[in-house]
């Protein structure tokens, strides 16, 4: 016979739910059970891994915590670890090694972490502990960790495009049977526009959140951050229904002119007409699911107003790009972490860290980094990724910082986008070539140049753009390894048809502009 003492302690489940797994749609919360009690905590591990942006760490607590606070508002049992809690551990093996000590807990459950080093920490916590444990999907994702390595099983190139379409068709995403929407799937020619000169983005929508207790509370300790906070207005949204209000006003205002200016930059304007839902989607607060399913219930009630580019663009980058990454990531790592390609070794400038540079289109994504934690795609990957490229920054370098300043930023999104996409460090796997440029695209897409201490057509002297020198001297050092691309043989063509003199100003001024990095 079982008695009921017995029972009670057969059935104790203890299910740990993670800074990044906010999803208050996942199955484990569709009831309450007596026997299941959650644990969430806020530890030095995760603060430290990285030097975070202050807005990161803050963010994250507070939507921690607002979700915490859902959750036992609906009867679910919860254990919360503050930061400087006296029984706080300050990692997740050793909280919940105590918890299993001083609680009757009779099994560990967990939701599969994002994050090839937390994955480890906590398979390799499960064989230590002394009760059963097992791992539940995050219910989060349109694929499953392997779908992209069996969807390439065998190919030598992983094309995103092929992907893409390959999840269109899966998921039945603005599809006519197995033919795309419109006849055609591919609309990048049509969103590579620059903003008119005097034309004035949609002003972003900011929250206003007052998180002043948990910056005091990060400013008790020494955890180091990066950038500045305004802490009784915090912009970001921290729980789902600021993250869906954040999405309603995009599908909104944004949407129609997405596609179009999603490459351009302007000085001083942060947000243009990207989302900036990524913060929100991926600490889980709402589902890529649920942004595809609005921005599409949002063209179809006003198709005379919302060009279909505009939407397809912006899917894309959803169930390609965000998926893809995250299948190559789980493809790929651990080794992927250290891949070099180019064998780079220089330190990171160091304005990335201040943003105090004369370049103005690097000042400018740099201190709107450090202002709010966030820089769109263009600028991350063709000012601060091509310019830590053309200066052969080491990849442990760039991926740190990236990791750390952006709101977003998690390393099975970042390093397949920082070493993959933006710094070629994996030699191809990502993109069919390395994204430089020389100051004339910087132009083409921005209003960075006009206004800068340095001159974009000038390529040698006092004043020439360091992008100009940079570029070509990329091209000569890293020939050996680059001429027989084929998407790249053009540029050799005309490296070789230079003037030798004209070769050599161009290499003398980049190596000056390599010694005396740290002045531009
Ligand atoms: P929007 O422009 O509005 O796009 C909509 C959504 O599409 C984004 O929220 C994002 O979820 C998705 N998306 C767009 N491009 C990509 C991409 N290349 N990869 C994956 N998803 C994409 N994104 C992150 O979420 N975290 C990161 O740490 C991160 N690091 C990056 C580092 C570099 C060097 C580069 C070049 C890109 C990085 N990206 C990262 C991708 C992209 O820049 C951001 O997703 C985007 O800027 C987020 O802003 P948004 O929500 O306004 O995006
Ligand atoms: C990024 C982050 C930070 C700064 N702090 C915490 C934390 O204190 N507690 C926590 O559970 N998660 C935090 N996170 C998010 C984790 O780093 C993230 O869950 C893992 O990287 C897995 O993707
Ligand atoms: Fe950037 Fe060069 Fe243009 Fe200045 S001139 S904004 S450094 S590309």
């Amino acid at each position: 016979m079982i008695n009921a003492e017995a029972t009670n302690k057969m059935n104790k489940t203890l299910r740990l739910i993670l800074g990044d797994q906010l999803n208050s749609n996942h199955s484990w919360f569709s009831k309450t059970e007596d026997s299941v009690t959650y644990v969430m905590m806020e530890i030095r591990t995760e603060t430290d891994y990285v030097q975070h942006h202050v807005q990161k760490v803050v963010g994250i607590f507070a939507a921690m915590r607002s979700f915490a606070a859902e959750l036992k508002s609906n009867g679910h049992q919860l254990i919360y670890l503050q930061l400087n809690d006296e029984n706080n551990f300050q990692s997740f093996e050793k909280n919940i090694q105590n918890l299993i000590e001083t609680h009757p807990f009779t099994h560990f459950e967990y939701q599969l972490p994002d994050e090839f080093r937390v994955d480890e920490t906590l398979k390799a916590l499960c064989h230590s502990i002394s009760i059963t444990s097992s791992a539940v999907v995050s219910e989060h994702f349109y694929t499953n960790r392997n779908e992209l390595g069996d969807f390439f099983q065998g190919k030598k190139m992983f094309l995103m495009e092929n992907f893409y379409r390959a999840m269109r068709k899966k998921n039945g995403v603005l599809m006519e049977g197995d033919q795309p929407l419109t006849g055609q799937w591919n609309y990048d020619s049509d969103n590579r526009k620059k903003l008119p000169k005097d034309h004035k983005p949609t002003k972003p929508l900011v929250f206003d959140n007052n998180v002043s207790n948990i910056l005091e509370e990060i400013n008790k300790t020494n955890i180091k951050t990066i950038g500045i906070i305004d802490a009784e207005n915090f912009v970001w949204p921290i729980n789902r229904a600021q993250s869906l209000e954040l999405l309603d006003f995009f599908a909104t205002n944004c949407l129609p002119l997405f596609g179009s200016y999603q490459d351009a930059m302007m000085p001083n304007e942060w947000s243009l007409y990207h989302s900036r839902i990524s913060f929100s989607m991926n600490i889980k607060l709402i589902s890529p699911k649920e942004v595809i399913d609005r921005v599409i219930e949002e063209w179809k009630h006003r198709p005379n107003e919302i060009e279909f580019h505009q939407l397809e663009g912006f899917v894309r980058q959803i169930i390609g790009w965000r998926e893809y990454m995250r299948g190559i990531y789980w493809n790929k790592m651990p080794d992927y972490a250290a891949l070099n390609f180019f064998n780079n070794q220089a330190d990171l400038p160091s304005w990335y860290w201040t943003g105090k540079t004369k370049m103005n289109c690097l000042k400018d994504a740099i201190n709107q980094s450090l202002n709010y934690g966030y820089a769109h795609h263009i600028q991350r990957l063709m000012i601060t990724g091509n310019f830590a490229l053309l200066a052969g920054v080491h990849p442990n370098a760039i991926d740190a910082w990236y990791l750390g300043i952006y709101m977003d930023a998690f390393e099975w999104v970042e390093i397949t986008n920082t070493r993959g996409m933006s710094q070629f460090a994996d030699g191809g796997i990502v993109g069919t070539k390395p994204y430089v440029s020389s100051a004339s695209y910087i132009d083409k897409m921005s209003h960075y140049c006009g206004s800068c201490f340095y001159k974009k057509n000038i390529k040698t002297g006092d004043k020439a753009c360091p992008f100009n020198s940079l570029y070509w001297n990329f091209y000569d050092k890293n020939e050996s390894k680059l001429a027989s691309n084929p998407r790249i043989g053009m540029m050799y063509n005309v490296w070789r048809k230079m003037k030798n003199e004209d070769k050599t100003a161009l290499l003398e001024q980049a190596d000056y502009y390599l010694n005396n990095i740290n002045e531009l």
